[in-house]
C-alpha cells in the first residue's frame, strides 16, 4: 500500500467552466497532483517507521524527525503539494455551499466581505512567483490571509488552513496566459464556501 494516492474529485474535470476549464483541471489533478503524491510516496519509502502518521501531522512536526534534510525538503514539498491540493479540489464546486460560519468571522475580521475579497486578491496577484494564498487561522484562532512560497502548507507554521488558491502557472496559464488577475477574478465564483 502506497503511504498516499490521488483523491477523486466530487465533479468532473467541466464543472467548474467556464472559469476554470476542463483540460487545465484534468492536467492539474492527473499530472500534477499526481506527481507530488508519487514524490511523496517515494520518500515514504525510505522510512517506514513514518507511514502510520498523518501527513498533517508529519507536517506540522517535520523538524522533530531524525532524517535526512533532504527527505525533509522533499515531504515539505510534495507533502505539501499532495494536502494543498487535495484541500484545493474541496474547497472548490459548481454549486455554492456558503459557510455562514466563516463568512461572519470574515465580515467580522475585513469589515465585509467585499474588502476581504479585494485584498486577498491583490495579494494573489502580485504574490511573486510559484506559490499559494491561503486564508488561515493562526495560532491564537483570528483569520489571517498569507502567501506561501511553492508547496509550503500553514500547517508547518503551526497555522490552520481554511481555503487556498493556487497562483503557480500550472493552475491557470492554459486559459488565462499572464493574465493572473482575470484568473483570480473568476475562481471567486467556484469558491463554494463563500457567496
Ligand atoms: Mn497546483
Amino acid at each position: 500500500m502506497p503511504y498516499a494516492s490521488l483523491p477523486k474529485l466530487d465533479y468532473p474535470y467541466d464543472a467548474l467552466e467556464p472559469h476554470i476549464d476542463a483540460r487545465t483541471m484534468k492536467i492539474h489533478h492527473t499530472k500534477h497532483h499526481q506527481t507530488y503524491v508519487d514524490k511523496l510516496n517515494a520518500v515514504m519509502e525510505k522510512h517506514p517507521e513514518l507511514t502510520d502518521r498523518p501527513l498533517e501531522q508529519m507536517l506540522m512536526k517535520l523538524d522533530s524527525f531524525d532524517i535526512p534534510d533532504a527527505d525533509k525538503t522533499a515531504i515539505r514539498n510534495h507533502g505539501g503539494g499532495h494536502v494543498n491540493h487535495s484541500l484545493f479540489w474541496q474547497i472548490m464546486g459548481p454549486e455554492k455551499t456558503v459557510d455562514t460560519k466563516l463568512q461572519a468571522d470574515i465580515e467580522a475580521t475585513w469589515q465585509s466581505l467585499e474588502v476581504f475579497k479585494k485584498e486577498f486578491s491583490e495579494k494573489a496577484a502580485t504574490h511573486f512567483g510559484s506559490g499559494w494564498m491561503w486564508l488561515v487561522r493562526n495560532a491564537s484562532g483570528s483569520l489571517e490571509i498569507r502567501g506561501l512560497p511553492n508547496q509550503d502548507s500553514p500547517l508547518l507554521m503551526g497555522m490552520t488552513p481554511v481555503f487556498c488558491l493556487d497562483v503557480w502557472e500550472h493552475a491557470y496559464y492554459l486559459k488565462y496566459q499572464n493574465r493572473r488577475a482575470d484568473y483570480i477574478a473568476a475562481w471567486w465564483n467556484v469558491l463554494k464556501l463563500l457567496p
